[in-house]
Formats: structure tokens, C-alpha cells, sequence
């Protein structure tokens, strides 16, 4: 079969064109798409403890209202966290995971669990503007990041 050049050279651009567009559909996996999402949220927590641990660490002045308010955002988004840990995210690249995780669920979850009760205490601790009291749920909250770090963390 022979084709006209005019012919030839719009069926070529159209293939291109169908063959782009196929691959600029082909959505994230879920797996792919956890990772990312449970990745912005420890971005996210990162953020908001931050300036949390300066203010506990005496590197800058203790702002009462300031603290409450990150204390309420790290409070949020901590039981948020284990939905970014389906399944479909084990073996994937680009993670910071260890793998002996999947190994042991039930001490991460609990580790976990950990961060959600000790960050709603650190919120509520934190609204009553007592410095002492909030940098020890400051601290007591830091330990349960640490801790699932330590374990489960490649840093
Ligand atoms: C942070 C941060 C962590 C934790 C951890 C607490 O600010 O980014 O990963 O605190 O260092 O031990």
C-alpha cells in the first residue's frame, strides 16, 4: 500500500500525537500516588514542628499563640500519616522506608498511634500558654517521631 506524502506525514503527526497523549494520561499508581501524599504530609509536619523545637530548644523566644498554632496543625495532620502507608507503596523507589516495616505493622501502628495521642496532648497542653508544660509535650511528642525513625526510617 502506498500513501500520498500529505497523507503519510498527518497520519505520522497524529500517531505522535495519540502516542503523547497516552502517555501523559497514564495516571500515578496508587502506590506512587500514596507516597507522594504521605511525603507532603511529613513536609507539612516538618514545617509546623519546626519552629515548635527552636522555641523548645530556647533558640528563639517562646510565642505562646504561635506555638498553639503549630501545635494544632502537627495535631491534624499526625492521624492523617498511616493512610500514606497502603500496601501498594512497599517496594517502591524514591522511599525512605525501611523494608522491615511491613515485617512489623503492628509496632509501626502502634509507634504511630503514639505520635496521633502524644501530638493531641502537645495541642492541648499548648493552649494553656504554660512554657514548661508545652516544651515536655513538645519533647514527648518529638520522641515518638525519633522513635519510628530510629526503626523505620532511612535517613
Ligand atoms: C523534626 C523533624 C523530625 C523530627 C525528629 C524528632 O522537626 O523534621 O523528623 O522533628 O527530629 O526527633
Amino acid at each position: 500500500m502506498t500513501f500520498s506524502r500529505p497523507f503519510a506525514i498527518a497520519l505520522l503527526t497524529t500517531t505522535c500525537i495519540f502516542a503523547g497523549a497516552v502517555q501523559a494520561d497514564d495516571p500515578p499508581s496508587k502506590g506512587e500516588q500514596a507516597l507522594k501524599y504521605r511525603k507532603s504530609l511529613y513536609q507539612v509536619m516538618a514545617w509546623n514542628f519546626g519552629p515548635m523545637g527552636a522555641m523548645a530548644q530556647g533558640k528563639v523566644p517562646y510565642d505562646a499563640a504561635e506555638f498553639a498554632k503549630r501545635a494544632d496543625r502537627v495535631a491534624l495532620i499526625a492521624p492523617m500519616l498511616s493512610e500514606g502507608f497502603p500496601a501498594e507503596t512497599r517496594n517502591l523507589p524514591h522511599s525512605e522506608l525501611k523494608p522491615a516495616m511491613w515485617a512489623n505493622r503492628a509496632d509501626f501502628d502502634a509507634k504511630m498511634k503514639n505520635l496521633v495521642d502524644r501530638s493531641a496532648t502537645l495541642a492541648t497542653v499548648a493552649k494553656t500558654g504554660d512554657f514548661a508544660q508545652s516544651k515536655a509535650a513538645f519533647f514527648d511528642t518529638a520522641d515518638t517521631c525519633k522513635a519510628c525513625h530510629d526503626k523505620y526510617k532511612n535517613e
